[in-house]
């Protein structure tokens, strides 16, 4: 790999869910301990007021999601951890890029037609210009840094190859500067609904399709026994209930327990029981460690700010060398610091 730096990041819109993480932020944890990377990690809270959102929540949530990636692996020593609005220049590249992206392009985009038909459903809908523009900020959080390396779960796919698309476009028309990042994928690209294989684990489906990263070992537990499996007859396709469970299993870390059930389903047997409660025991023992990180860095409040304000700053000081260079591509007086 050329481009050793990656970029990613998170809505702070509620709790991390299993999705994100085994999506996502385990990769994010795995690609810092490599230690073979520049690794840039974000809460991006101005994609979250592409919704409807209220300000006191997000501010309590931007917070709470700075913590919960700390408690899931994330080192400031290690990554730059930080928050998406505390450097301006993410703003600023977005509508640089804006201006080099095709109005075409963002009306295909499936996330603003999934997004925004979820609204129109609802009373007093309305529809953000920004909720239409937040694939162009996206490229502008990739871009800013430089990023050749992008760990999203397959849902992002269609995101990224519009940021391709934007750089393209912006070093045909102001010279070579930006790399065109590709995606980085976990082995769960794609983390199904417990109580709804058909659809992915979301939050938007509502709490009985997702487990949280943290919650409680009763609920993960019975979330997990009352998951959708297939009840197929001996010697049909496993259902995707099923794989999904497997899935989960092997994410865990426990490829061979989940080898031994296919294995037995192979040869016709379909007790799902005992692999929901391997699942079960799987995920209690991955989140254990994890919930107690969290609850001591949620009890330091000073040192949560204080690490917010370093990653900031050293998100920065890359960001502003980033916007130096595409101000005076682009046609653009120097700017004052
Ligand atoms: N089900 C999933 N499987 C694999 N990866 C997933 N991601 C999200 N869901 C899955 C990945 O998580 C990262 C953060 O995405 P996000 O900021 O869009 O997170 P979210 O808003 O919390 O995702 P939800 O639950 O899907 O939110 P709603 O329901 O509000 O739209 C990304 O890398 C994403 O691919």
């Amino acid at each position: 790999m050329s481009n050793q730096t990656v970029f990613s990041g998170i809505q702070p819109t509620g709790e991390l869910h299993l999705g994100n993480y085994f999506g996502a932020v385990a990769n994010w944890v795995r690609i810092q301990e490599s230690g073979c990377y520049q690794a840039i990690y974000c809460v991006v809270d101005l994609h979250a007021m592409t919704m409807p959102y209220n300000p006191n929540e997000l501010r309590k949530n931007t917070q709470q999601m700075f913590i919960d990636l700390l408690a899931a692996g994330l080192d400031p020593d290690k990554s730059i951890v930080f928050v998406q609005s505390m450097v301006p220049e993410h703003t600023e590249l977005a509508w640089i890029l804006g201006c080099v992206c095709a109005y075409g392009d963002l009306t295909r985009q499936t996330q603003f037609k999934d997004k925004s038909e979820q609204l129109e459903g609802k009373q007093d809908a309305f529809i953000s210009a920004g909720l239409f523009t937040y694939p162009v900020l996206q490229a502008a959080d990739i871009l800013l840094y430089r990023a050749g390396w992008v760990p999203v779960g397959k849902d992002q796919e269609q995101h990224l190859e519009l940021s391709r698309d934007i750089a393209r476009r912006f070093n045909g028309q102001f010279g070579e500067y930006f790399p065109e990042p590709a995606v980085l994928s976990t082995e769960t690209p794609k983390l199904l609904s417990l109580a709804d294989p058909l659809k992915k684990m979301s939050k938007s489906l509502g709490p009985k399709h997702y487990i949280g990263l943290f919650e409680e070992e009763k609920s993960v537990r019975a979330k997990v026994r009352s998951a959708v499996t297939d009840t197929g007859e001996a010697g049909t396709e496993i259902g995707p209930g099923a794989l999904n469970l497997l899935g989960l299993l092997r994410a865990c870390g426990k490829a061979d327990t989940a080898q031994a059930f296919e294995r037995e389903y192979a040869n016709g047997a379909r007790r799902y029981a005992p692999l929901k409660e391997a699942v079960a025991d799987a995920l209690v023992e991955l989140t254990g460690a994890m919930r107690q990180r969290r609850e001591g860095i949620a009890g330091d409040r000073e040192r949560v700010h204080k690490l917010m304000q370093e990653g900031a700053e050293k998100a920065r000081a890359i960001a502003r060398a980033t916007m130096k260079e595409v101000r005076r591509l682009a046609g653009l007086p120097k700017h004052q610091e």
